[in-house]
């Protein structure tokens, strides 16, 4: 789980500014800000394997799952590291209205690195994405929700938003520690607004 208390107050604040610029802003933009980091820091997450080979990406398209009235689709936000977070927002709005009216061209559906599948409008505490081949990782996002979480210092438990996260790895190219080591990195990220926001 993600400590996202920070960021869900700090996305409270951007409403306003968000929705003048003629954007929502839901977390699903910051995860895929995170994803885009994390992704720099663990290059082999953002492969795919092309037979034999593991082709090693430079760039940073990142796919999310959308669920339309004609089944399940993946658009893919091109180059998301160019992107600060409104310009991601944007993107999610414009491919998922457009996959949802079923205008979407082919080519915005091709040349993802990694993908983002997130439940968390709908519910769900964990799930078990499935890779989008070629890519060698997945990542899954279910709804957050107020936990106790221990706190060392008052020694107390004190009620934070948590985000679960589920991530699917190809075991071809990514061992399990560095699956854990990513996933806690995504954990990391998402807990500090700063790092997401710079
Ligand atoms: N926890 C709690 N609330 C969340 C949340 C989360 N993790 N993620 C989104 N929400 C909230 C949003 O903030 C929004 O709330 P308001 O309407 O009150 O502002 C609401 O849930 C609906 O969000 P959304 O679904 O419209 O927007 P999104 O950016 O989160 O997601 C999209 C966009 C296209 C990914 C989503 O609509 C969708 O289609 N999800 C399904 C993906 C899917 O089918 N995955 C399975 C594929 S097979 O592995």
């Amino acid at each position: 789980d993600a400590d996202i208390t920070d960021l869900e107050v700090e996305r409270g604040r951007l409403k306003e500014k968000a929705a003048a610029a003629g954007v929502k802003v839901t977390p699903l933009a910051f995860i895929v800000r995170a994803a885009v980091l994390a992704l720099k820091e663990y290059p082999t997450f953002n492969a795919s394997l092309d037979g034999e080979n593991m082709v090693l990406k430079k760039y940073f398209h990142v796919g999310f799952a959308a669920d339309t009235p004609n089944g399940l689709m993946v658009p893919v936000i091109q180059n998301a590291d160019r992107l600060d977070l409104f310009g991601i927002a944007r993107a999610l709005g414009d491919l998922s209205d457009r996959a949802r009216k079923g205008t979407l061209k082919g080519a915005e559906m091709q040349g993802g690195c990694f993908t983002i599948s997130s439940l968390g409008g709908i519910g769900g505490t964990a799930f078990t994405p499935i890779i989008n081949c070629p890519e060698v990782a997945i990542l899954g996002v279910s709804r957050s929700e107020h936990k106790p979480v221990w706190n060392k210092a008052s020694k107390q438990f004190e009620p934070r938003m948590m985000l679960p996260l589920s991530l699917s790895y190809d075991h071809r190219v990514i061992d399990g520690a560095d699956g854990a080591r990513f996933t806690h990195l995504l954990g990391e990220l998402l807990g500090d607004i700063r790092r997401l926001l710079l």
